[in-house]
């Protein structure tokens, strides 16, 4: 395979770091943007990864002293257009992978602020994008990140991306209808339109990959040094449901299912979210086309992944209370799910199906970094999608529109406990309550 010249969005992130690093021991020359707004997001939501993640200079530097291969990295904040239309026109690049959107669905919901960060940051980047690509780099190959909750949950078998409908008489393929659910999952959508749109008119070439939930934090090239890990969100706000639980199970706490957890998803190892890239890099989209792979492996309630978690933990004799909170989401919560992923395996992808030596292992991970875990952001959510942010937060918001000259996000403090993050010493007593 020839190599590319690869521009990855949102490096410094959970998916586009592991991302980075396969794709440049593939032998592509990887370029890194990321603002690091992400970490800025933590500070302010007093969040952080489970697992401890280096600055990106020490993890490019470390990248090469251990292979030999060079990342470049470069800070930007893809916001600003002047700057995106200047990386685009300096590097030129075969590809661009974007990943670096605002992504939490909870995060989008917790008020007006959140909801507009959420969708300037999402459109105004990925428009700064399209534009950039039209002047500069009209054969480019734009991969994005979207979602497979553009299209909800419908009564219907899920197709990618388009589906053939015969209306009196007459027949189209037309975009697949979408019912996303939240205001993230709609800026995913509406991003979804304008890269559609931008193919059409300007012949631009476009991936669109309608990802699923993902899971695990191990991928090879991550697992070379522990200076290389990725990040691993478990919290209220960021954290994945499996992830979640994993981490739930590893501290002995309930896990969380929300509502009756009949809510089915499509599931990914970040193993294959990676290996999925590199095959939707290595296989162009033709000009002009906009094409959308369903990227995710198999597909599971909540309630049966809860279930998997309990059942992994039981075979080591270990008790595990699943928990049904009131769902403070509004979505369906038992429904038909039946959702296409075809066009990925017939590239050539050899997925890695959850089982439970992934299950063991995150939970050994989190073993190691028990000390970190803040409890109380695996009791109870803290964004309610009928009114937002809890009380805690709508007050410290207030504070912080006031402290501060631009709206940001704001402080969550969900409890007292949260107002001081503990320190490793002094981490919760229930934290040692585990296997
Ligand atoms: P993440 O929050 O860990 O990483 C996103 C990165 O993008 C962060 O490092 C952040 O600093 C950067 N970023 C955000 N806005 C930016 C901007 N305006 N300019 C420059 N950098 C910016 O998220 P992730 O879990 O790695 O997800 C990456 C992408 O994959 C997202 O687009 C998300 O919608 C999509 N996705 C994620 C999942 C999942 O389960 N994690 C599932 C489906 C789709
Ligand atoms: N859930 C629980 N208990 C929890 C957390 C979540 O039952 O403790 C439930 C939610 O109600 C939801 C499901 O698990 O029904 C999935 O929630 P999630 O937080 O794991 O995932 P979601 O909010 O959909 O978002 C994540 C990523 C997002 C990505 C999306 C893929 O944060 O970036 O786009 O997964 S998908 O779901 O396919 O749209």
């Amino acid at each position: 395979m020839a190599k590319k010249t690869v521009v990855v969005l949102g490096v410094d992130g959970y998916l586009g770091w592991a991302t980075a690093l396969h794709l440049s021991r593939a032998g592509h020359d990887v370029v890194g943007i990321d603002s690091l707004v992400r970490r800025r997001w933590d500070r302010e939501c007093g969040t952080q990864s489970l697992i401890p993640i280096k600055s990106m200079p020490q993890r490019v530097s470390l990248w090469k002293r251990l292979t030999g291969r060079s990342i470049r990295w470069r800070r930007m904040d893809l916001r600003n257009a002047r700057a995106v239309t200047e990386l685009v026109r300096d590097i030129k690049p075969d590809a661009l992978v974007h990943f670096a959107e605002q992504r939490s669905a909870p995060f989008s919901m917790i008020d007006l602020e959140h909801a507009a960060l959420t969708q300037v940051n999402n459109l105004v980047g990925t428009l700064n994008l399209l534009f950039a690509l039209r002047d500069h780099a009209p054969k480019a190959h734009l991969i994005k990140l979207g979602t497979m909750g553009e299209y909800g949950t419908p009564n219907i078998d899920i197709e990618e991306g388009f589906i053939t409908i015969t209306h009196n008489g007459r027949e189209d393929r037309l975009p697949f209808p979408m019912q996303p659910g939240s205001f993230y999952h709609l800026s995913k959508l509406h991003d979804s339109h304008n890269i559609q749109f931008a193919c059409r008119i300007w012949g631009l070439r476009a991936t669109d990959l309608h990802q699923g939930v993902v899971y695990g934090n191990h991928t090879d090239e991550a697992a070379m040094h522990p200076g290389l890990a990725t990040r691993f969100d478990y919290d209220a706000i960021w954290g994945t449901v499996l992830n979640r639980f994993c981490i739930q199970g590893a501290l002995g706490l309930p896990l969380t299912v929300y509502g009756r957890g009949g809510q089915t998803r499509g599931f990914l190892d970040i193993r294959d979210t990676v290996a999925c890239v590199r095959l939707a890099l290595e296989h162009p989209a033709a000009q002009g086309e906009y094409r959308v792979f369903n990227q995710f492996t198999e597909q599971f309630s909540v309630k049966a992944l809860a279930e998997k978690v309990r059942d992994a933990r039981a075979a080591h004799g270990l008790e595990t209370n699943i928990v049904h909170l009131p769902n403070p989401r509004v979505e369906r919560e038992e429904h038909y799910y039946n959702a296409k992923h075809q066009k990925l395996l017939d590239l050539g992808l050899q997925p890695h199906y959850l089982g439970d030596t992934l299950i063991e292992s995150v939970i050994q991970t989190v073993e190691r970094h028990a000390a970190r875990v803040d409890p109380v952001e695996l009791e109870q959510p803290n964004v309610d999608w009928r009114r937002g942010g809890t009380a805690g937060w709508r007050k410290l918001s207030e504070n912080a529109m006031h402290a501060q000259a631009e709206p940001q996000p704001v402080l969550v403090l969900s409890s007292s406990r949260k107002r001081g993050r503990p320190s490793p010493s002094a981490a919760s007593p229930r934290v040692p309550q585990r296997r």
